[in-house]
């Protein structure tokens, strides 16, 4: 299994606020390759699927409903320790409870609406990744 990658996907709501090129900027900046992105737009059911894990949580239909409200970037990014180096540049769920300079504290409005989605392991990474993204896509 490869270790050095996480998936992320810039929510809805950052994409709507045009915040997808500062982002994009954070991101680098924190020396992170990208492997693999594409705007996109997940359906109910792809929305319902990739967040299957929480299927049982009071939020879940709210959560469906907002990730598929809109065009998001997913994306496969590279780095060494890259699952956990960046859940520390994204920050808390709660984006109140976010660490300044994240890029939740930044640009996340919610707990539901925060800007950003982080892998949190290796094997939900690569999950994650094969969701959205072939082989053929990854350089
Ligand atoms: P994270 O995205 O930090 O990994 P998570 O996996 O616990 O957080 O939850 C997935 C998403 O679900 C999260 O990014 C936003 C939404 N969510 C989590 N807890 C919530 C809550 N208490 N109320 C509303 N939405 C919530
Ligand atoms: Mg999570």
């Amino acid at each position: 299994m490869v270790t050095n990658r996480t998936f992320t996907m810039i929510k809805p709501d950052a994409v709507k606020n045009g915040h997808i090129g500062a982002i994009l900027a954070q991101i680098n900046a924190a020396g992170f390759r990208i492997v693999a992105m594409k705007l996109t737009q997940l359906s109910p059911a792809k929305a319902a699927k990739f967040y299957e894990v929480h299927k049982e949580r009071p939020f879940y239909g709210e959560l469906v409903d907002f990730m598929s409200s809109g065009p998001i970037v997913a994306a496969i990014l590279e780095k060494e320790n890259a699952v956990e180096d960046f859940r520390k540049l994204i920050g808390a769920t709660d984006p109140a409870k976010a660490d300044p300079g994240t890029i939740r504290a930044l640009y996340a409005q919610s707990m539901g609406e925060n800007a950003v989605h982080g892998s949190d392991s290796d094997e939900n990474a690569q999950i994650e990744s094969a969701f959205h993204f072939s082989g053929v896509e990854e350089f």
